[in-house]
């Protein structure tokens, strides 16, 4: 049986979906069998393995799964160690945060001085606790861990945050933030022998290199005065140097085409427009590499 690359995968939850949507944009067919364990990928010689997120850092430490794709912030808990990670891979951001009832005065980490923290990641705080040189009391807590402070459990918790709401309904507020997360692949230490596989895992990360880097960039194009071309690639975000070319009978302008790797918002044209930039395009890419 020739063998096949394995991905470990969030199996349903919050990065289920990012991750399949990820693998398909790169290009491979996934096929949901019946084996809810593992999905094939029809055009390549890959299996997806579909598990519980918090056992993917050790799938692929062990190197059951040669990659994984999961958030940062599960990898800092179980701890690195020889896990290599490859790239980030722009979804499932999200902030680990330090959060206290609304009016507590904080003033860094040395107001959690000899308080109870209620929290799901104890490794990560307590690392974060000990770079700060402060002690204070870590309170394990498997989920809900909002509720800790209304149950007097804990005064201070420490949680993931994405929108804030949950915060909110709990009458807490951010003070602080522990990391910043997001998915991002994750790759063995175990490299198997074979270069058929290699030549496979080689096309995985070039694949979703050019997804997550084609993700969120933008083409643009616009006619724009010679005049002020050095403004234009000023505003233009993350835009590279910007390709230029001569417009038939126009001395005085000129076209600019340029890739942005950062969103494109409206304010951003309204500031080309008064750069005096005009017919300006923005078009979605589909592929980079
Ligand atoms: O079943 P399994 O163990 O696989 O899943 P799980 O329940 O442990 O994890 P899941 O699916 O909830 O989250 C998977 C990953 O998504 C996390 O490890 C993060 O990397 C990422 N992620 C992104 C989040 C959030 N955003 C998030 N908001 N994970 C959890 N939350 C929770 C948070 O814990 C809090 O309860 O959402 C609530 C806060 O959200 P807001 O929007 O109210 O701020
Ligand atoms: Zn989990």
């Amino acid at each position: 049986m020739t063998p096949r690359l394995r991905i470990a995968i969030q199996k349903s939850g919050r990065l289920g979906e990012g991750s399949i949507g990820i693998i398909e944009s790169a290009g491979f067919r996934v096929i949901k069998g019946a084996n809810e364990l593992f999905y094939r990928i029809e055009n390549a010689p890959i299996d997806l393995l579909c598990v519980r997120d918090d056992d993917i850092p050790t799938f692929v430490e062990v190197g059951i799964a040669d990659f994984g794709i999961v958030g940062r912030n599960v990898v800092e808990e179980h701890g690195a160690g020889a896990l290599t990670e490859v790239m980030k891979l722009g979804f499932g951001r999200c902030d680990l945060k330090i959060a206290a009832p609304v009016g507590f005065s904080y003033a860094g980490p040395q107001s959690l001085k000899g308080l109870r923290i209620a929290t799901s990641y104890a490794n990560t705080l307590k690392r974060f606790l000990e770079r700060a040189g402060v002690w204070a009391e870590i309170v394990p807590m498997r989920g809900a861990v909002e509720v800790a402070p209304r149950l007097k459990l804990a005064q201070v918790i420490c949680d993931l945050v994405s929108t804030g709401a949950t915060l909110e309904a709990n009458g807490l507020a951010a003070v602080d933030t522990v990391m910043q997360s997001e998915a991002v692949l994750i790759r063995s230490p175990i490299q198997r022998d074979d270069p058929e596989l290699t030549h496979v895992a080689e096309s995985v990360v070039q694949r979703l290199r050019g997804v997550s880097a084609s993700r969120g960039a933008k083409y643009v194009m616009m006619n724009a005065p010679k005049a002020s071309l050095a403004e234009i690639s000023r505003i233009l975000p993350g835009a590279g140097a910007p390709t230029v070319t001569p417009l038939a009978g126009r001395e005085d302008a000129v076209a600019v085409h340029a890739v942005c790797q950062e969103s494109v918002f409206w304010e951003t044209l309204e500031q080309l427009r008064a750069a005096g930039a005009s017919a300006i395009l923005v078009l979605p890419i589909e592929k980079m590499m």
